[in-house]
């Protein structure tokens, strides 16, 4: 197939899936097209399967903001009919998808390309469902030819905010080859000098990741005597909230902060615990990244992430806010190496059993053969 890919290319777990989505269907054969503003971040190479198409924008001094639903439309089209694609599929529903329809409205005399709309997270529970995007998100569900939510708490948010139900679920996805543990990596001697044990948090560092929490977790879990250290991955908005409760708590001492990693299986790979204290998360990722590399998950019983966790078998799940419990539950982790072990194993098989890419990237390939055979049959 060609297959034409929109993710938003800089920020976030959207744009690592469809990268990687991509990635694995060029090694199957598929060619493949990202169209974006710039080269998404995971996606380090190009080949004569993976091309990226870059949405050129005029700016006008008259735009107040610059249109770029509208050159991605543009761009979309173009790409649509020069590359013969066979279907554009888009991931976060803001603006992607109505850029999509869109587009495939613009060439559709000459060239009918179906689209497919994935479903992430806060396109629907956040943004979409805020009364200035309402509207528009549920016609880009409508008018998409195959829609698809990375979990069935999403499926169930998107029935409940849209009155759409034509969903498929298809869940997230970790390559085993690329996270797995490993525990004598030289990071885990630069990180922990001193043996300490290593709590790991990954994110962007938006307010939805209570991010603050896991300063306030370590601060619980060295008053109880451990000789732990905390290792923040990412960058966003909240990291100066960060910084400053870690200050007001004399933590930043025992904070690494590394910003944003290409490689955060390398991070992973030597943590005793990851820390995910969301407050909203459709599927949360990094704790299938953090199973796959034999670590354990301290989280929230919010979203998707008891579908992706399983509680006291792969991590200890909390309500938000509960930073007690959260510190309670890290402290038998970190006290109990056998317990930390077992659930390490465990996480990683529900991982590869329930989310390698051998699983799932045939069920996108299955569900893009299918809207495309719909879309033929309605048009003959
Ligand atoms: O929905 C968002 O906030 C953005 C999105 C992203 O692009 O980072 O995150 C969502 O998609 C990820 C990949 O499918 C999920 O793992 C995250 O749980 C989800 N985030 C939220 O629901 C807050």
């Amino acid at each position: 197939m060609n297959i034409g890919i929109t993710v938003y290319p800089t920020y976030g777990g959207s744009g690592i899936v469809g990268s990687e989505l991509g990635r694995d269907l060029a090694e199957r054969g598929h060619n493949v097209h990202f169209i974006s503003s710039v080269l998404p971040t995971r996606l380090t190479e190009l080949n004569e399967r993976i091309h990226f198409h870059e949405v050129e924008m005029m700016s006008y001094a008259l735009f107040e903001h610059q249109p770029y639903d509208l050159a991605l439309a543009t761009k979309m089209a173009t790409v649509a009919r020069a590359e013969k694609l066979d279907l554009l599929h888009v991931h976060y529903a803001i603006p992607h998808s109505i850029s999509a329809i869109l587009a495939r409205e613009s060439i559709k005399q000459k060239r009918y390309v179906p689209v497919i709309t994935t479903l992430h997270g806060t396109d629907i529970t956040l943004v979409g469902a805020d009364r200035s995007y309402l509207p528009i998100t549920r016609y880009g569900l409508q008018q998409s030819d195959g829609v698809t939510a990375v979990s069935k708490f999403l499926k169930q948010a998107t029935i409940e905010t849209f009155d759409f139900d034509d969903v498929e679920v298809i869940p997230n996805f970790i390559c085993g080859k690329h996270y797995f543990r490993t525990p004598d990596a030289p990071l885990r001697k630069e990180l922990a000098p001193n043996g300490e044990r290593l709590l790991v948090h990954v994110s962007n560092f938006r307010a939805v990741k209570r991010a603050v929490d896991c300063v306030e977790i370590l601060a619980k879990v060295r008053a109880a005597g451990e000789n732990a250290k905390l290792v923040m991955v990412g960058d966003g908005p909240e990291l100066s909230a960060v910084r400053y409760r870690g200050e007001q708590l004399g933590m930043n001492g025992n904070v690494v902060y590394v910003g944003k990693q290409a490689n955060i299986a390398d991070y992973l790979g030597v943590a005793d615990v990851f820390l995910l204290p969301s407050e909203l998360e459709s599927f949360g990722l990094a704790a299938l990244e953090a199973q796959a590399c034999e670590v354990p998950v301290i989280a929230t019983r919010i979203g998707g992430i008891p579908e992706v966790v399983n509680e006291g078998e792969s991590g200890f799940l909390s309500d938000v806010g509960d930073i007690e419990k959260m510190s309670v539950d890290t402290l038998k982790l970190l006290g109990n190496e056998e317990m930390r072990r077992t659930f390490g194993e465990r996480g990683r098989d529900l991982a590869i059993s329930r989310y390698s890419t051998e699983k799932i990237i045939p069920q996108y390939i299955a569900f893009y053969e299918k809207t495309i055979n719909k879309a033929k049959t309605a048009a003959a």
